[in-house]
């Protein structure tokens, strides 16, 4: 990005301001801050100039600087119209050692959700991913899902949207219909027809590299249909829009999502509270398909760094990872 011209933005957000003291401030010649405001025009800002000098009247929803201006998070935005998935070009910026940069783009071609599974990526939707390198055992880096998660949550709610927390990864809006299936529909009912007692907002998809029992790097895949038209989601899915009842600021969303996941990712303790606050799936009765098996029983807590802890008839068990499937709520 080039940080001349994030100055210069800065300083007519804050303006009025005349060229001359701009130049003078940011240490420029007035013929390169006259050429720094045609850029943000043809870029969409509003930049109107008046006696007092330049102000900034607009902010487009989207591109690098727009989503730079006023971000209070350490992450460096690179942004694309165009990707076939964030996650993709995330996890080559961290191949090349990058850090603390989240990638953000307009649309994806080949968005990817977990297990080789597709993330359908409608218009007006938010695709980020963000590239860390935290200092955390192998162990520990499911926190940052779930910090992802409830990042996501803490954004949705600030839009006047109730989401809430499917375990591991999923941002939800629960619908008033009773729970889905019930155990006794568990033999011969295809768990495609399965009616569902939420509408998927957003996902989450964490990829990492270890470097000996340490994280090496850690993307976060973050896919949520922020401003998307109900028309264009895919079944079983809902957006911001859809809920909130009115278009929603993209570029505010995004900058809230990417300030609550920077300021999450290093307070475990918190990212654990805030996600059994938000939590829709304890207390539940769910169905979790792992690799040794179904785990059928009442969600009860979640604990460090991620593991779903299930009621069973057997007693607990403690799942790290798999498909989670809601019942119906423990009466
Ligand atoms: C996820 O996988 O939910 C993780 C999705 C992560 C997407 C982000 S977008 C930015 C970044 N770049 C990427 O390429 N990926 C990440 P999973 O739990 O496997 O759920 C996938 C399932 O969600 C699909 O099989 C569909 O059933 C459903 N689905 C697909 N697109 C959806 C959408 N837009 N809204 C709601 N549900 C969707």
């Amino acid at each position: 990005m080039n940080e001349t011209r994030l100055q210069v933005l800065e300083a007519l957000a804050d303006g009025p301001v005349s060229g001359p003291a701009l130049a003078e401030s940011i240490g420029v010649s007035r013929n390169a801050i006259w050429k720094h405001v045609e850029v943000l025009r043809e870029a969409g800002f509003g930049i109107e100039s008046g006696p007092e000098g330049y102000a900034l009247s607009g902010v487009p929803q989207s591109g690098a600087l727009a989503l730079s201006l006023g971000l209070e998070a350490s992450f460096e935005v690179e942004h694309h119209e165009t990707l076939d998935s964030t996650n993709r070009r995330a996890r080559d910026l961290a191949e090349e050692g990058a850090s603390d940069v989240v990638v953000v783009a307009d649309r994806q071609t080949g968005g990817r959700g977990r297990l080789d599974r597709t993330w359908e990526s409608p218009p007006g939707g938010v695709y980020v991913s963000l590239v860390c390198r935290p200092d955390l055992p192998l162990a520990d880096a499911p926190l940052y899902t779930l910090a992802a998660a409830v990042a996501t949550t803490r954004a949705a709610r600030e839009v006047g949207v109730d989401a809430r927390i499917k375990w591991p990864n999923d941002v939800v809006i629960p619908r008033g219909r009773p729970g889905g299936r019930t155990e006794s529909d568990d033999v011969g009912v295809p768990r495609e027809n399965e009616s569902r007692s939420y509408d998927k907002l957003a996902g989450i998809l964490t990829e990492m590299r270890g470097e000996a029992d340490r994280v090496g790097w850690v993307v976060v895949g973050i896919g949520v249909n922020a401003d998307a038209d109900a028309a264009d989601l895919p079944e079983g899915a809902t957006s911001l829009r859809v809920e909130a009842g009115e278009r929603v600021d993209r570029r505010a969303f995004t900058q809230r999502l990417v300030e609550s996941f920077d300021d999450l990712r290093g307070d475990p303790d918190a990212v654990l509270d805030a996600w059994r606050e938000h939590a829709l799936t304890l207390g539940q009765r769910v169905r979790v398909e792992t690799p040794g098996g179904d785990v059928l029983g009442e969600a009860v807590d979640v604990e460090r760094p991620g593991t779903l802890v299930v009621r069973t008839d057997e007693g607990d068990v403690r799942v790290n990872a798999g498909d989670c499937e809601h019942l119906r709520p423990v009466e």
